[in-house]
C-alpha cells in the first residue's frame, strides 16, 4: 500500500482539506517520503497539465487521485440535480478531470459531486434516475479513455444517496460499468457501516482508493477507529492502492503530514 495526502489545488470552502500553496505542500510530502498526492480540482479549465507535471516530477510524486466534490460544495453543480443544465455542467467538469487523470494514469473520485438531488427524494425517485443517467454518460467517456472512476460512499448528512458500501456495490452492478470502482473513507464508514471489516470484505476487489481519517476527521490515532484492524482487512482483500490522508490540518498541515506518515507506515 502507498501513502498520499489530499490537497486542494484551488482555494475551497472545504474546511477539512489542506489548501493554498499546493506546490510547497508537495515539497513537504516528498521530503516526508509520500508516494503520491491527491489533488482536488474545482475547475479543470483553470489548470495547466504541464504545471502539475512539472511539480510532480520535481518532487517525485504520483497523482494518486483527483477529487471533484468542490463542483458541488463551491459551485452548486451536481450529477443528480433536477435541472438538466446543472447536470450537464457537472458532467462537463468531471469529463475534463477524466482528461487530466488520463494524462497521469490516475483516478477520478465521484463523491460529493453526486449532490443531494433537490433536498428530498421525490416519489418517482427522479434523483436516482438523474444520477444513473449522469453516470452512464460519464462511464462511457471514462471507459473510452481507460480511466477509473471511484464512487465514494458518503454519510447521509452530506449526500442523499450511496451512503454505504452495500448501496455502492449494488449501484455499480446496476450501471454495469467496468471502470467504476469504490473509494472507502473511514470517516464516513464510521457513521454508516455496521462493521468496518465486513464492509471492506464486501467491497473486496472493487476497492481502488482509500481515505483515512479518524472519526473526528483528525489524523488516524486521534480518535476511536481501530486502524490496525482496517489495514489487516485491506491486506486480506489484497489492496495495493493508496491510503490517502483526508484530515483537518490541525494544528498544521506539516505536523499532520508527519504524524499521518509515521502512524500509518508503522501499521502497514
Ligand atoms: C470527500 O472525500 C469527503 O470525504 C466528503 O466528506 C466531502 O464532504
Ligand atoms: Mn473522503
Amino acid at each position: 500500500m502507498k501513502l498520499s495526502y489530499a490537497v486542494s489545488l484551488q482555494k475551497t470552502g472545504f474546511n477539512f482539506i489542506a489548501q493554498e500553496d499546493w506546490v510547497n505542500k508537495a515539497k513537504v510530502l516528498s521530503y516526508l517520503g509520500y508516494d503520491g498526492i491527491e489533488l482536488s480540482i474545482r475547475d479543470p479549465r483553470q489548470i495547466k497539465i504541464t504545471n502539475i507535471e512539472m511539480v510532480l516530477s520535481r518532487y517525485a510524486l504520483k497523482l494518486a487521485a483527483i477529487g471533484t466534490g468542490q463542483i458541488f460544495n463551491d459551485d452548486g453543480l451536481s450529477l443528480s440535480s433536477s435541472k438538466k443544465n446543472i447536470r450537464q455542467k457537472a458532467i462537463k467538469r468531471i469529463k475534463s478531470n477524466i482528461d487530466i487523470a488520463k494524462a497521469f494514469d490516475s483516478l477520478v473520485i465521484i463523491g460529493l459531486a453526486r449532490g443531494k438531488g433537490d433536498g428530498i427524494r421525490d416519489k418517482n425517485d427522479s434523483y436516482r434516475k438523474n444520477l444513473l443517467e449522469s453516470f452512464r454518460q460519464l462511464c462511457d467517456y471514462a471507459c473510452r479513455h481507460r480511466v477509473t472512476m471511484v464512487i465514494e460512499p458518503i454519510n447521509r448528512y452530506e449526500v442523499s444517496f450511496l451512503n454505504n458500501v452495500g448501496e455502492a456495490v449494488r449501484f455499480i452492478s446496476e450501471v454495469k460499468c467496468s471502470c467504476l470502482r469504490i473509494l472507502l473513507d473511514t470517516f464516513h464508514m464510521n457513521i454508516e457501516e455496521k462493521d468496518f471489516i465486513a464492509s471492506i470484505s464486501q467491497a473486496g476487489r472493487l476497492v481502488s482508493h482509500v481515505h483515512l481519517s479518524d472519526n473526528n476527521r483528525l489524523c488516524p490515532g486521534r480518535g476511536h477507529i481501530n486502524f490496525k484492524e482496517i489495514i489487516t482487512a485491506l491486506k486480506k482483500i489484497k489492496y495495493k492502492g493508496y491510503l490517502s490522508a483526508e484530515i483537518l490540518p490541525m494544528p498544521s498541515f506539516k505536523s499532520c503530514a508527519k504524524e499521518f506518515h509515521n502512524y500509518v507506515e508503522r501499521l502497514i
